[in-house]
């Protein structure tokens, strides 16, 4: 059995442990009903519950299949994978069973706001099955018309606005927490804002393509790398511990990666999926453990020059010297 979420070492100070599950999920069929994921979902909860999770981490749009790989042009057919309000009759189920074994829970899901707004979402609740914090997913990859120079579609500019809420973090299970989502996890801008507001875990879900759409020879063992290299440069980057869960294997033929890994302030990988199946990695989270580098190498106040960084917020594309 692991430790509780804090435990006295033995100076007798009290050390800040989240024993964290990585529920990693199996392809979802579009076929499937929301009834028949959320059992999986609770069967993930109920083994984490038995490992002694304090805290459960799920995929991106964990309900449903990933959809942006469908074109569609009839509004109502798309908003079909979205949820109008969490919880909701579907997900009332993982709610409660959460509530039953008090583990707090991350899980993503499309929105659909009572103003008509979609976004890729993502949640935190505490152990109590309340929901004490929102994500909406900030960097949307892929495209917004149908493309038909691409091996499959990738439709999330299409489907989803950019998040509006920016990357925040949370005081929860004696730590602070952050999120993020899928492509955000590319992009060093993601992990440094949340570094710059002390974070010390953040919990990411994703949904990645085997194959490079527009590169047929990138498959999965180069995405395999490019998920391990954004993720433990993050972490590393930022003294942060990193949850990272894969939705995987094939849906409706398909393929996604697995891949899922927690990554520890250092930026070493301390547990990997091995499968592309629903898959339970469980793994203490020593929060204390990110106090080195946040005071040392990436003591931010001490080392950080601010004044030549301006145009990371004010330039959006590159734009190389002219020619000589
Ligand atoms: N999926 C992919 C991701 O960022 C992608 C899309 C893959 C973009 C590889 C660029 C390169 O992992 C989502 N859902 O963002």
């Amino acid at each position: 059995m692991l430790q509780r979420n804090t435990r006295s070492n033995n100076q007798g100070k009290l050390m800040r442990v989240i024993n964290v599950a990585a529920a990693q999920m199996g392809p979802i069929q579009k076929a499937d009903s929301r009834e028949a994921v959320v059992k999986r979902m609770i069967a993930l909860m109920d083994q984490a519950k038995a490992r002694g999770a304090d805290l459960i981490v799920y995929p991106e749009l964990a309900l449903t299949t990933f959809f942006p790989r469908w074109y569609m042009t009839d509004q109502s057919e798309v908003d079909r994978w979205f949820e109008r309000e969490m919880p909701n009759a579907a997900t009332m189920p993982l709610f409660e069973r959460a509530a039953l074994h008090q583990i707090a829970m991350n899980f993503g899901y499309a929105e659909l706001t009572p103003d008509g707004h979609h976004f890729n979402t993502s949640i935190l609740t505490d152990k109590s099955a309340r929901i004490v914090g929102k994500y909406r997913k900030v960097h949307l990859p892929g495209h917004a018309e149908f493309d038909a120079e691409r091996a499959f579609q990738h439709l999330e500019k299409r489907y989803f606005e950019p998040g509006d809420l920016g990357f925040n973090v949370w005081r929860e299970l004696d730590g602070i927490l952050g999120m993020a989502i899928c492509n955000d996890r590319r992009w060093p801008e993601t992990y440094r804002v949340m570094g710059l507001q002390g974070v010390e875990m953040v919990m990411i879900g994703y949904n990645t393509p085997s194959v490079n759409a527009e590169k047929s020879e990138e498959g999965p063992a180069k995405r395999l790398f490019h998920n391990r290299l954004s993720v433990q440069a993050g972490a590393y980057q930022n003294s942060t511990w990193v949850v990272c869960v894969a939705k995987a294997g094939v849906e409706d033929g398909h393929p996604l990666i697995g891949g899922t890994l927690i990554v520890n302030p250092d930026g070493e990988i301390v547990v990997e999926a091995k499968t592309e199946e629903d898959e339970l990695l469980v793994h203490s989270c020593d929060l204390d453990a990110t106090a080195f580098g946040k005071s040392t190498i990436f003591n931010f106040a001490q080392h950080r020059r601010i004044e030549h960084y301006g145009l990371i917020t004010s330039r959006t594309g590159a734009q190389p010297p002219p020619e000589n």
